[in-house]
């Protein structure tokens, strides 16, 4: 008898941070589970999938996944949109997941099985002056990362993106409403080349270090500190401009060879097509819950495989357990895949998620339990109720709200 889904159920969780998960139940009894959090917003998309889409799925055939996934996406005729794509992707991921339970393998061998033994990551550091920087990286190195992102404070500026005082750098923070950073580009342009080139100089040439911008600047601006950072040697620049203006980036490319990333804010293949069809970038950040899932994540690396651009998908503390699974399937399975961003997660996760992936010597692996291999706990998930939180919003010196 061809298997259906029985049950569609939607769980908000929170433990030390907020996450959607989608709960797949199929005829037989084996539950698929997928990640649809949306940083911020969480509710929205709970409520698209249990008010709107959830229902129509009971009664199909799990296995469908490609039609279920072209099913909610053509069919909504409101197509694309974070709130949208996380949706999508989280009854992507649950059906991938589903599908390998069944079957008993893990997804990446459904994906084509792999092509490379071990999948590259990066993950953060940050600190408010030069020696803190350099402490904190040192302490990511001494952990056994590779590849380390490193961001830093600027004079005259109370609060940065990506720099915390406190020990856990989150960037979004619980209460009524976002808190409000200032923002100075020139006061960063004419800091970051040198705290960027001394950290060089501290860890010596081996150690890939990353930089991400955080879509703060004009392309004049981008296109200056790109240039200046050649010698810095980074593996990639991230986020210098409004991803939307895809078109500006070619007059970054113009000025400079330092590799540049983006499109942790994309949703879909159409949005990536300028810079991919153009290689506007060296790298694509597309993360697997935010675009749709495993299934709209292959397409875009597929599309950027013939345009020689590799992925780097996003990989924050908001991107949940169960995508980092799914991302790193992927990696293992996808040739142009680059490297995966692990930020870590609130030591209050694991009581929830228990991933089967393993990090060692830099380089993650997804495991062998069939699926994605990531067990949810849904009893210690009930007792973490949602708590409203904001990512920060800000402003530059006159006031006026800017990108961030
Ligand atoms: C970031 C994120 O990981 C990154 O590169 O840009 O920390 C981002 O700010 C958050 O995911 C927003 O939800
Ligand atoms: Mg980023």
């Amino acid at each position: 008898m061809t298997e259906t889904i029985s049950a569609f159920d939607v769980l908000v969780t929170s433990p030390g941070r907020n996450y959607v998960i989608v709960k797949i139940t199929s005829s037989s009894g084996l539950v698929g589970w997928g990640d649809a959090t949306l940083n911020g917003r969480e509710l929205a998309v709970a409520s698209y999938l249990r008010d709107h889409i959830g229902p129509t799925l009971v009664g199909r055939n799990p296995g469908n996944i490609e039609d279920i996934w072209q099913y909610l996406y053509r069919g909504a005729y409101w197509r694309r949109g974070p709130v949208t794509m996380a949706a999508i992707g989280g009854i992507d991921l649950a059906l991938w997941d589903l599908l390998g339970k069944t079957l008993e393998v893990p997804v990446y061998r459904l994906l084509g099985g792999a092509v490379r033994s071990r999948v590259l990551t990066y993950t953060h550091a940050s600190g408010w002056s030069q020696a803190e920087l350099e402490d904190a990286v040192d302490a990511r190195r001494a952990e056994g990362f590779r590849a380390v992102r490193a961001q830093f404070g600027v004079p005259g500026l109370d609060m940065v993106y990506g720099i915390t005082r406190d020990a856990e750098y989150e960037p979004a923070s619980r209460g009524s409403r976002p808190a409000e950073e200032t923002w100075d580009a020139g006061a960063y342009l004419r800091h970051a080349p040198e705290v960027l080139m001394g950290l060089r100089e501290h860890v010596g040439p081996e150690l890939h270090l990353l930089h991400d911008a955080h879509h703060r600047l004009n392309a004049t601006q981008a296109a200056r500190l790109a240039k200046e950072l050649e010698p810095v040697d980074l593996f990639w620049l991230e986020d210098l401009i409004p991803a939307e203006n895809q078109e500006l980036l070619r007059r970054v490319r113009e000025h400079s060879t330092t590799p540049l990333a983006i499109g942790e804010v994309f949703t879909t293949i159409w949005d990536c097509r300028t810079i991919l069809s153009e290689r506007l970038v060296d790298y694509i950040r597309t993360a697997v819950g935010h675009a749709g899932g495993i299934s709209h994540l292959r397409k875009i690396l597929h599309y950027a495989e013939v345009h020689q651009v590799d992925g780097g998908p996003h990989g924050p503390s908001d991107v949940s357990p169960l995508s980092m699974a799914a991302s790193i399937h992927v990696g293992l399975s996808t040739h142009n895949f680059g490297i995966q961003e692990l930020m870590g997660y609130p030591k209050l996760t694991t009581e929830v998620f228990q991933p089967g992936y393993t990090f060692t010597d830099g380089y993650l692996h997804p495991g062998e339990a069939s699926g994605l291999g990531v067990h949810v706990d849904e009893e210690a998930a009930a007792a973490f109720p949602y708590e409203r939180a904001y990512l920060p919003v800000a402003r530059t010196r006159d006031g006026a709200i800017t990108d961030w």
